[in-house]
């Protein structure tokens, strides 16, 4: 009786580890040299923000490469794929407005997941999103204020946040209906966690350098792929 328990137990550890999901998991680089960062130069004139600044402005992060051409804030997700999102129990995610800046500028969530807006400033902001499947709204949010929880019901890439009084700031949010997607880091690595064995099509998206594709076929023990860009 004990060893056939046993057995039994030994067998569903067996099918569960066959059964098990892979990860994704890769390097973007970018080829040539991105556009030089420029000074956010409006800070200066206003008074709420250049106080924040004393030793020098910040600069724009269109493009977030390292020294070996590692290329983060490239947005990975698999496509083809819909109505599978686990939005709605998914932990929350947060964009902080610190120093009149977007912190993370580039963020990607699953519909129905809650996504918080904090002011971390001392100033009003104007949380105004700009979306092109999804009903736009318009808020102002006070320094110090409560924080803004939005939830997106479609799925779009890079849906746009913005803010009315300071027009530097800037957030790009994309909405998938599933949960297979992750943004590349400082070291251009992404990981798309827990994917079921198959075939699919893997896509790589930024802002402004566009969008790459590959078909990728994922294992039981995850599949590698990196995307290299190039700028034009
Ligand atoms: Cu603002």
């Amino acid at each position: 009786m004990k060893k056939s328990v046993l057995s039994l137990t030994l067998g569903l550890f067996a099918a569960a580890q066959i059964a098990s999901a892979g990860d994704i998991t890769g390097t973007i680089t970018l080829k040539g040299t991105a556009p030089a960062a420029k000074e956010i130069t409006p800070i200066k004139d206003d008074p709420n923000c250049a106080p924040l600044y004393p030793n020098g402005l910040p600069k724009t992060k269109f493009y977030v490469v390292g020294a070996n051409g590692e290329l983060a804030d490239v947005v990975v997700s698999l496509k083809g794929i819909s109505g599978q999102s686990t939005g709605a129990s998914a932990a929350p995610v947060t964009i902080d407005q610190k120093g009149a800046l977007y912190t993370p500028q580039i963020l990607a969530i699953q519909t129905g997941q809650k996504l918080i807006v904090k002011n971390s400033d001392s100033f009003v902001h104007n949380v105004h999103t700009k979306p092109t499947a999804n009903p736009e709204s318009n808020q102002v949010q006070m320094g110090g204020g409560p924080d803004l929880t939005y939830t997106f019901d479609k799925p779009e890439p890079f849906l746009k946040f913005q803010c009315d009084v300071h027009p530097w700031m800037f957030a790009w949010v994309s909405v998938f209906d599933h949960p297979y997607f992750a943004v590349s880091g400082a070291d251009g690595k992404f990981t798309i966690k827990n994917v079921p064995p198959g075939k699919y099509t893997l896509e790589a998206a930024h802002r402004k350098l566009g969008v790459q594709t590959a078909e990728i076929e994922v294992k039981a023990d995850g599949v590698a792929q990196d995307f290299s860009f190039e700028v034009k």
